[in-house]
């Protein structure tokens, strides 16, 4: 059986900071008055974020208003400040503690504008900083209640921005926005029930002017699904369930069932059937689609669900208008190793086409038509598949080797009520798992974090409980090479081929920036590693004192380009990893943003 991770949170949680109110003095000479208010605007800029500002995020330097640098997820910026020529000059100009007593992993992408950057924090907090000298605006530290169930670890991977507000989810499945100027709450809503093992980590995306979040919980039987709300007030617009037999909402009325009941699920296995949205999603203004990655069917053991278990371990592409699945791709059907496909859908230009790529936690790359889901190509990005041969690229579905599924507990011969044991690669922790892959226009390539491994792993018997673990499995993580885990890796989306890799004792779990002529990306030894992104040779590093699990992100305000990432070691891999964890229990914590511009 697994083991149940101690993740509650005795931490009382201080009441959220309040900046000094910004009304004048009374008996203020109103001519002062009035330049202040003058000052005040032209400081602020004034200017809401708004979803035409979203929408082009991707092309506007100034500023990084998106989870993925766009909404469509690429992670590029042209900038060109920076090269390998002069990055001997990049050096820190701040750092800026989370404090705390409490660390644990930290996977944030700042986001910057007007000035700031609003970057959370483990254990649902969030601050927001001056972006030039990293001084503490306000902080808002959520109060989170006890028993709260995440599964993996007590992270948060950032926050979006809409006109004057700020938002984020928390571990307890809220949703919380704040003003961006004093951090005062604005409104704050519920996305479900913590106690049945609902939570939310990912970082919300704004789209067509709504705020789409999914839910984590996939290991507790939640069911999967994603939330449209106003982002001015948090009232929900539509909700889409992404578990086949589940009825959908759209402005308080029924909006069609997903799928079709019991197609691909046997019984009653729909209503706690997993399928967790919990790393929130793409969207692309081309095809108006959000793209959504849902996680593993409930529980584990695939062999209590047989059928395909629609859409769980899917790519669901979403019409934001309608709150429609307009199609989907099922990278792992009946998925019986926990191969989530939460990862994120990038799209991008090739061949005159619009379409998306995945790098899947099943170990296969897959290039998907971003209009119509229609697959397009698919490899192993890592050394070690065995789950399956390949994947038919006329019908889509994988080539199972069957000898790699792991056993019916059920069956004659299992032991103690244990199923057959498997040694199935990649292990669950997957070929990659939550950090996100950049994309170069300028080079063609995918910039991939990848990991080895694989694992043991086992099914038992299991029955739902609220709240309680549903997996009906055991497992163990294991290395597949003595001398490293983890690998960036440039990959072409057309052919597959690796044009290069760095290689990394430790698994990677942190993001990856491309900009203009290098890629940025983090190791759990503490470096931000900077790289050739045509060549792959290492240019430039940087130890920022824990293990960065966090993508970097990059800007430019007042002539001068700024690096910035979140460093602070943790996630699942102590938490989940087996062997692994035992191999990196000599990394220390930490929580800490560091920035860094050229010396002049
Ligand atoms: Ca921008
Ligand atoms: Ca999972």
């Amino acid at each position: 059986m697994m083991k149940r991770t101690r993740l509650s949170a005795p931490w009382a949680g201080l009441l959220p900071t309040r900046s000094p109110r910004r009304t004048g003095k009374p008996g203020v000479a109103p001519r002062f008055l009035a330049s202040l208010i003058v000052l005040a605007a032209a400081h602020a800029g004034a200017q809401g974020v708004t979803s035409d500002m979203i929408a082009k995020d991707a092309s506007t330097p100034g500023d990084v208003l998106s989870w993925g640098m766009g909404t469509e997820g690429q992670r590029h910026s042209d900038l060109t400040g920076i090269t390998a020529d002069n990055i001997s000059r990049l050096v820190p100009v701040w750092s800026m503690s989370f404090g705390g007593e409490k660390q644990r992993g930290q996977e944030s992408q700042p986001l910057i504008h007007n000035g700031k950057m609003f970057v959370t924090a483990s254990y649902s907090r969030i601050f927001a900083l001056d972006s030039k000298t990293g001084q503490k605006l306000w902080k808002y530290e959520h109060r989170l209640p006890e028993g709260i169930m995440p599964c993996c670890d007590v992270v948060n991977r950032g926050a979006a921005l809409y006109d004057n507000l700020v938002i984020f989810g928390t571990l307890d499945a809220q949703l919380v926005a704040l003003d961006q100027e004093t951090g005062k709450v604005v409104w704050r809503e519920k996305i479900d029930d913590y106690s049945a093992g609902y939570s939310y980590t990912a970082a919300p995306l704004i789209a067509e002017g709504l705020l789409l979040t999914g839910v984590s919980g996939g290991e507790f039987g939640v069911v999967g699904r994603v939330d449209a709300r106003d982002p001015k007030t948090g009232k929900l617009i539509w909700t889409r369930p992404v578990v086949e037999g589940h009825m959908g909402y759209k402005d308080g009325k029924e909006n069609g069932i997903t799928g079709t009941t019991n197609a691909s699920w046997p019984g009653e296995t729909w209503k706690t059937g997993g399928a967790a949205t919990w790393l929130g999603g793409s969207y692309d203004a081309k095809t108006g689609l959000a793209y959504f990655g849902t996680g593993n069917p409930g529980p584990w053991n695939s062999h209590v669900r047989k059928g395909d278990n629609l859409y769980s371990a899917s790519t669901v592409a979403i019409d934001v208008k309608t709150g429609q699945i307009k199609w989907h791709y099922q990278s792992t059907p009946n998925d019986g190793w926990d191969y989530d496909g939460v990862n994120e859908f990038v799209t991008f230009d090739m061949d005159g086409k619009r379409v998306g790529a995945k790098a899947d936690r099943n170990g296969f790359f897959y290039v998907n038509d971003a209009a119509t889901g229609k697959l397009l190509n698919a490899f192993p990005f890592v050394k070690k598949v065995n789950w399956a041969s390949s994947i038919d690229l006329k019908t889509g579905r994988p080539n199972y080797n069957a000898e790699n599924r792991p056993g019916d507990p059920t069956a004659a011969g299992g032991e103690g009520g244990k199923g057959k044991a498997v040694f199935a690669a990649p292990g669950f922790l997957g070929g990659k798992n939550q950090m996100p892959m950049a994309y170069s226009p300028k080079t063609g390539l995918f910039y991939v974090p990848t990991n080895e491994w694989g694992m043991e792993i086992w099914n038992e018997p299991i029955t739902y409980k609220k709240g309680a673990a549903f997996l009906g499995a055991g497992f163990t993580i294991k290395p597949l090479f003595e001398d490293h885990i983890g690998s960036l890796r440039a990959i072409d989306p057309k052919t597959g081929n690796v044009a290069w890799e760095v290689k990394n004792t430790a698994p990677l779990w942190g993001g990856v920036l491309s900009v203009g002529d290098l890629v940025f990306w983090g190791t759990p030894e503490g470096y931000l590693k900077a790289a050739d992104a045509k060549t792959g040779k290492v240019v430039w590093q940087f130890q920022t004192g824990s293990g960065v699990v966090a993508p970097p992100v990059t800007w430019t305000d007042g002539g001068e380009q700024y690096v910035s990432v979140v460093s602070g070691w943790g996630g699942a891999v102590p938490l989940w990893g087996g062997e692994v964890a035992k191999k990196v229990n000599f990394l220390e914590q930490g929580g800490s943003v560091w920035t860094f511009k050229l010396l002049k």
